[in-house]
């Protein structure tokens, strides 16, 4: 970061945009700007911190042991985000984890007594915290001394109450709203400055001396930090080798050698099993092979089959910082912004829910997009198959409204091995974070001597069955639980003579991002007469049916009864769809 940088704060390009992001320069650790979100994830970076020495640190080397530090303000405390993760850190005892709290009183609104008046250090000793406070924010001593008070405190994670002025120095505007975003302007600029001793008509000045003390200072006990981690690691590689080799794949995001050798491969079974079930087979055996990859559920563990289960695979609890199984509570939005503090931290991380419940982690999802990174959020119960359990959990927009977030990868798979493929091509991501879209009722295995091999699942989607000479005259498009209704559609309208082409869509981006020739030889773009079958929101579907196709989804709210009434009633029945093919070959004939 240059100074010419900061000179160009907020302007296009420039390496200090308008809040902290990630991976443009280094020393930004994650992208904060959401309040709360900040605090959120430096929960997961103290979780990994403890995985990682628990798992790696031999005696006499301490590989990973840093602390990790956030600096929040009155926003972050009223975020609750903020809570659910402050809630969680407590429960782990997180006592390498230090929050400062910049407590201004001001906010955009004014001071924040006009609706924040509660006991917050009171809050914090309740979750388990060690609360500090120091009076003066310029008092660097005390400050000093709370921070060696953190380092010393065993079990639990220490919140520091910093208390400060907004706009410090400034004649007319600290301890004002004013202060939080107006430019001070010139006149103002100038007396702060005097108030200062600073010289009052110069910009952007680093006085003689400033970068010989940094240098001296920060510069020369980082470089030799660095230089005896570096040495530590050298020896530490010569004597576990195959920890090391973790380490450095793990950094680069790479994966062992033979990570998928295991991954089962299901038969055909006209019954099949849910995509849940699928999944807790592939999880079960990835996390095995991936010893980084590590995960949990907002308490849906059981319902979303994501514990993993093999000998060894204990729970990540403060007594055992080095297990597999995470319990994050029913904490969807602390989960999310958690698993993303393991993936900066370089595991390779998974939390879980109800696909209904994206909706709740939905601000911490958006931001691993941001971020480039690859966490994982596996959502079950992906539509209307929990049936009894009514409208408030059938998701309806879920899928439209991730799809719409850049470089989040959403993948809805449509039987077992579709969703081991769906892992396949999930694992292997480095920098985008993915969806998995997870029935909770069994769907049908397809045998796959018949129909193409759900290794389609790779480019986003893929012909299924075809019409005879792979020449349809109309095409089915589905995703997940619906590709099997379009697959009983399919072979009633062949047995009519009726040439269609079935297209499993588990992706669209995966399948936007594969070229024009690979995407008209799925959808040939003569082929008009075109029904797209999905569980979720018809809002987008046009893309692929065109104006005048037809989109069997949903345009309203699902409703509380059994499954197969749900379908019947909201048109997913194989008679239903045959009916939408022929309409819509008449119309293209006509
Ligand atoms: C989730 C979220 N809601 C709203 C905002 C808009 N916002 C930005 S700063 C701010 C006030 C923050 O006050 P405080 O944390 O006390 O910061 P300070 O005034 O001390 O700079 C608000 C509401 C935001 N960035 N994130």
């Amino acid at each position: 970061m240059t100074l010419d940088d900061i000179r160009r704060f907020r302007q296009l390009g420039s390496k200090a945009p308008g809040h902290p992001e990630y991976h443009w320069v280094s020393g930004v650790e994650t992208t904060t700007g959401p309040l709360g979100q900040g605090v959120a994830t430096s929960v997961g970076f103290a979780i990994a911190q403890k995985w990682l020495a628990s798992r790696y640190n031999k005696p006499g080397f301490e590989i990973f042991n840093y602390n990790t530090y956030a600096v929040c303000g009155d926003g972050c405390m009223m975020e609750g985000v903020a809570s659910e993760a402050a809630s969680l850190a407590g429960h782990q005892g997180l006592d390498n984890l230090c929050w400062i709290w910049d407590n201004n009183h001001i906010t955009i609104e004014g001071n924040t007594r006009i609706t924040f008046t509660e006991d917050v250090a009171a809050r914090f000793l309740a979750y388990n915290w060690n609360v500090l406070r120091v009076g003066d924010a310029n008092d660097l001593d005390r400050i000093e001394h709370a921070l060696a008070i953190f380092r010393q405190t065993k079990g639990r994670p220490t919140f520091m109450v910093l208390d400060s002025h907004i706009g410090y120095g400034s004649p007319h505007r600290q301890d004002t709203p004013e202060a939080h975003g107006d430019p001070l302007g010139d006149e103002e600029i100038r007396l702060t400055k005097r108030s200062y001793g600073w010289p009052e008509d110069a910009k952007f000045l680093v006085p003689d001396g400033v970068y010989e003390h940094f240098n001296a200072g920060l510069g020369l006990r980082g470089a030799q930090a660095r230089k005896s981690w570096t040495e530590l690691f050298g020896a530490y590689r010569k004597k576990f080798p195959e920890l090391a080799t973790e380490i450095d794949q793990m950094q680069r995001r790479e994966l062992p050698a033979d990570w998928d050798r295991n991954l089962p491969v299901f038969p055909a079974d006209p019954k099949g099993l849910p995509g849940r079930e699928a999944s807790c087979k592939a999880l079960n055996v990835l996390a095995q092979s991936i010893p980084w990859f590590i995960g949990g559920a907002a308490d849906t563990g059981p319902s979303t089959k994501t514990k993993l289960t093999f000998a060894g695979a204990g729970d990540v609890q403060s007594e055992t910082p080095g297990g597999k199984n995470l319990h994050f509570g029913i904490r969807e939005h602390a989960m999310a912004a958690t698993v993303n503090g393991l993936a900066l931290s370089k595991l390779r991380a998974f939390g879980a829910t109800y696909f209904i419940f994206s909706d709740y982690a939905k601000p911490a999802m958006r931001l691993s997009a941001l971020m480039e990174i690859p966490s994982l959020f596996i959502f079950t119960h992906d539509a209307m198959g929990d049936g009894e359990d009514g409208p408030t959990h059938q998701p309806v927009e879920q899928l439209l409204s991730l799809r719409a977030i850049p470089g989040l990868v959403t993948l809805r798979p449509g039987d077992a091995n579709e969703v081991v493929e769906a892992y396949r091509y999930i694992m292997q991501l480095r920098h985008q974070p993915a969806v998995l879209a997870l029935s909770r009722q069994p769907l049908p295995t397809l045998d796959r001597t018949r129909y193409a091999p759900a290794s389609g699942v790779a480019r986003g989607a893929y012909v299924l069955a075809d019409a005879p000479s792979a020449n349809p005259e109309i095409i089915l498009i589905a995703t997940g639980s619906e590709v099997i209704l379009a697959i009983e559609a399919h072979e009633k309208l062949l047995a009519e003579g009726i040439r269609s082409r079935v297209v499993s869509m588990p992706s669209w981006d995966i399948f936007e991002h594969q070229s024009k020739e690979y995407r008209d030889s799925v959808l040939p773009p003569q082929v008009k007469a075109r029904v797209a079958i999905e569980q979720a929101s018809t809002l987008g579907w046009e893309r692929y049916v065109g104006s005048e196709g037809c989109i069997i989804g949903m345009n309203t709210f699902g409703a509380s009864a059994p499954l197969k009434e749900l379908q019947k009633q909201f048109g997913f029945e194989p008679e239903q769809v045959v009916a939408a093919a022929k309409e819509q070959l008449r119309k293209k004939q006509s």
